[in-house]
């Protein structure tokens, strides 16, 4: 019988420092954005084309979907791009004086 390649503990046939060798997937996050009342709908529209790669129709259902709802997922990423994003969206959202607020969350 051939040992099952899916199984952690099958994997070595039973050698015990097998284990270590397993490689964890990476944990992905959402980048969300928050509704307010005064970032203009033109300049979300403009973020979710240039921070995260959506084409204008996908942006603009993104951008009502966060201002009927209160939020809305800009996409998902590692730990390390999440972050960054959030850093550059908010550097520029601030830099236009617009309150807008990205947070992360673990899919
Ligand atoms: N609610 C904003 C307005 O009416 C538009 C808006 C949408 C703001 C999405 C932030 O994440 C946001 N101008």
């Amino acid at each position: 019988m051939s040992p099952n390649k899916d199984k952690p503990e099958d994997i070595d046939g039973g050698l015990a420092l097998a284990k270590r060798t397993q490689t964890k997937k990476p944990a992905l996050y959402r980048v969300i954005m928050l509704n307010d009342d005064y970032t203009p709908m033109e300049f979300v529209v403009l973020i979710l084309q240039r921070f995260f790669g959506h084409n204008t129709q996908t942006a603009q259902k993104i951008m009502l979907h966060v201002h009927q709802k209160g939020v809305g997922v800009c996409g998902v990423y590692s730990y390390e791009v999440a972050e960054t994003k959030i850093n550059q969206v908010m550097t520029f959202a601030r830099q236009n004086e617009h309150p807008l607020q990205l947070q992360m969350e673990k899919e």
